[in-house]
């Protein structure tokens, strides 16, 4: 299927989805939501692609926020529907059993910072903004934000930056956790790509277990999480990537995964 408001791009083992509405600065409306959904549905169900990256069509924004034009139109509970499209998009690509690196080459406001968010790590440009000013339109996140920021940052910065609505560039966004790197604009897909090959590399499977361990012991008590680690650590060992990995070790050569 051909998209519109998003492209696929698909290099196995990487794939890149772009969002594309280069006329309102890749902002999100349900169009794009309904691509999307699909796009995500297409990645998880192809076992070659081993990493997805997310960025914006265009050297401008990465995604303005939500399609402000669209929101205005919304009635209270058409809005509410919206918010809950989005969350449970975002939760999609959480849930990927695949990391998924944004590289954040432009404006990441509102649900742009918010979908950056839901990425299990960020890249970004020298010139990235990011940010939610919801609260200068008189609203608030409603994509997730209010509680992945406050995960990533800490509550009391998370609550500054959610209060003032001010966008941070990308030096204070890495400042506070947000962002594990800063590239040069015209390098940033290179480094995202150089990174994304080499998790490719590793096993799937383990890959697969430490993003799920890690998630689900972000919602629980230390002890809780390690009671998960260890039945995901004991189920993973008996893959044929675990068997793999330590042979090739003692045998001296480097590990063929297969992702079984
Ligand atoms: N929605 C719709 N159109 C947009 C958006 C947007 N978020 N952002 C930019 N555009 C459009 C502009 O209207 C403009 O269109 P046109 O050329 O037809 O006038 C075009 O993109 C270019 O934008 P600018 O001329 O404004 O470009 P600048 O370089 O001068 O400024 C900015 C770029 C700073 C990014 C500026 O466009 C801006 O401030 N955009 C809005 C940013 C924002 O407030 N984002 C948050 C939106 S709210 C949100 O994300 C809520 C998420 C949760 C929703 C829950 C569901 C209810």
């Amino acid at each position: 299927m051909s998209f519109e408001n998003i492209i696929l791009e698909v290099a196995d083992p990487v794939a890149t989805i772009f969002f594309n509405r280069p006329k309102a600065l890749n902002a999100l409306n349900n169009a794009l939501f309904d691509e999307l959904d699909i796009a995500l549905d297409q990645i998880r169900e192809n076992k070659d692609i081993r990493v997805l990256v997310l960025t914006g069509a265009g050297d401008k924004s990465f995604v303005a926020g939500a399609d402000i034009a669209e929101l205005s139109q919304m009635s209270p509970l058409q809005g509410k529907f919206f918010s809950r499209r989005g969350q449970k998009i975002f939760s999609k690509i959480e849930d990927l059993p695949i990391p998924v690196i944004a590289a954040v080459n432009g404006f990441a406001l509102g649900g742009g910072s918010e979908a950056a968010l839901a990425c299990d790590f960020i890249y970004a440009s020298e010139k990235a903004l990011f940010g939610l000013p919801e609260i200068t339109l008189g609203l608030i996140p409603g994509f997730g934000g209010t509680q992945r920021l406050a995960r990533v940052v800490g509550i009391n910065r998370a609550k500054e930056l959610i209060f003032i609505g001010k966008p941070i560039k990308a030096q204070e966004a890495m400042e506070y956790g947000m962002v594990n790197k800063i590239c040069e604009p015209d390098k940033l897909m290179e480094e995202v790509l150089k990174t994304a090959n080499l998790i490719a590399a590793r096993g799937k499977v383990a890959l697969r277990s430490a993003k799920e361990v890690i998630q689900s012991g972000l919602n629980t008590d230390l002890e809780t999480g390690c009671k998960i680690e260890n039945d995901v650590f004991g189920l993973n060992m008996a893959s044929e990537d675990a068997k793999e990995g330590t042979s090739a070790f003692l045998e001296k050569r480097k590990p063929v995964f297969k992702g079984e």
